[in-house]
């Protein structure tokens, strides 16, 4: 059994405050992880676990440090011989501190860095070698990849966003499951009520319903996490994983939310 989970930003930090985990939120998602493994287990199987964070309350602020409008309106990076450091370790911490509390769940959670390894093209590419996670799953190792800043073509620099390494990897690796565990129920329509659904029959309709991401995010919120899932026809589900048992649940497959597929 191979899942890939995205645990977002906004269930594991407070938004507002630069650098503030929500604790109890993390080990709570800590228990529930291991208690997957257990009934994986139980069953005579194994949970072979990808996790994937995003930027919370540590990429966010400090990236907008390094983004200017230049004169032509677009938003560029600038002063990245200090800026790259700086993202690059706020992000270490954070995923150091997630890592560590999985650790106290004896969740054997590994580190991955997108900084040191992963870029993207000038066309926009994304060039991200798998090797190395492919060899910590047989080894039942766990690893966790984050939100980062990287590399983009000649001289540009661009934040990968834990949005872009799910389906990345869900299109790559094809899991059984691959889990968007976002803070709100799924992907609202205009009265607020979750679409059950998501595929080519509605896309234009829930495209009139998504809002850009919220004014402390510099990636693309619920627009980015759909349509990169249905742009590379992945099949995955967006669930609150704010709720109790939801990450339980979602990973052995019984939480509700919204299907992309
Ligand atoms: O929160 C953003 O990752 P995301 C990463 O998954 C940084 O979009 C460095 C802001």
């Amino acid at each position: 059994m191979l899942a890939i989970l995205k645990l977002g930003g906004s269930i594991l930090c407070d938004k507002n405050t630069p650098f503030s985990v929500k604790t109890d939120d993390l080990k709570r998602m800590s228990l529930e992880i291991k208690k997957a493994i257990e009934y994986y287990k139980n069953k005579g199987e194994i949970l072979n676990l990808i996790i994937v964070h995003g930027g919370g309350s540590f990429g966010h602020p400090v990236a907008k440090k390094y983004i200017k409008t230049n004169e032509n309106g677009e938003k560029v990076f600038f002063n990245m011989e200090k800026g790259f450091w700086d993202i690059q370790n706020a992000m270490r911490k954070f995923n150091n501190i997630v890592i560590e509390e999985l650790h106290q769940q004896e969740v054997p959670a590994v580190s991955i860095q997108p900084s040191s390894f992963i870029l993207f093209d000038e066309k926009g590419e994304l060039h991200f070698d798998t090797y190395a996670i492919e060899g910590m799953l047989k080894r039942n190792l766990i690893p966790v990849i984050h939100g980062d800043i990287v590399l983009k073509g000649e001289n540009n620099y661009k934040i990968f966003s834990g949005d872009h390494a799910l389906p990345y990897l869900s299109k790559k690796l094809n899991p059984d499951l691959s889990l968007h565990a976002s803070d709100v129920d799924g992907v609202y329509d205009l009265d607020k009520k979750t679409i059950k659904k998501i595929n080519s029959d509605n896309i234009n309709d829930v495209l009139k319903c998504l809002k850009p991401s919220n004014k402390q995010d510099i990636t693309g919120g619920m627009y980015l996490k759909v349509m990169e899932c249905y742009n590379l026809g992945i099949k995955t589900i967006i669930f609150n994983g704010s709720k109790k048992d939801n990450i339980y649940k979602s990973l052995i497959g019984e939480v509700n939310g919204t299907k992309i597929n």
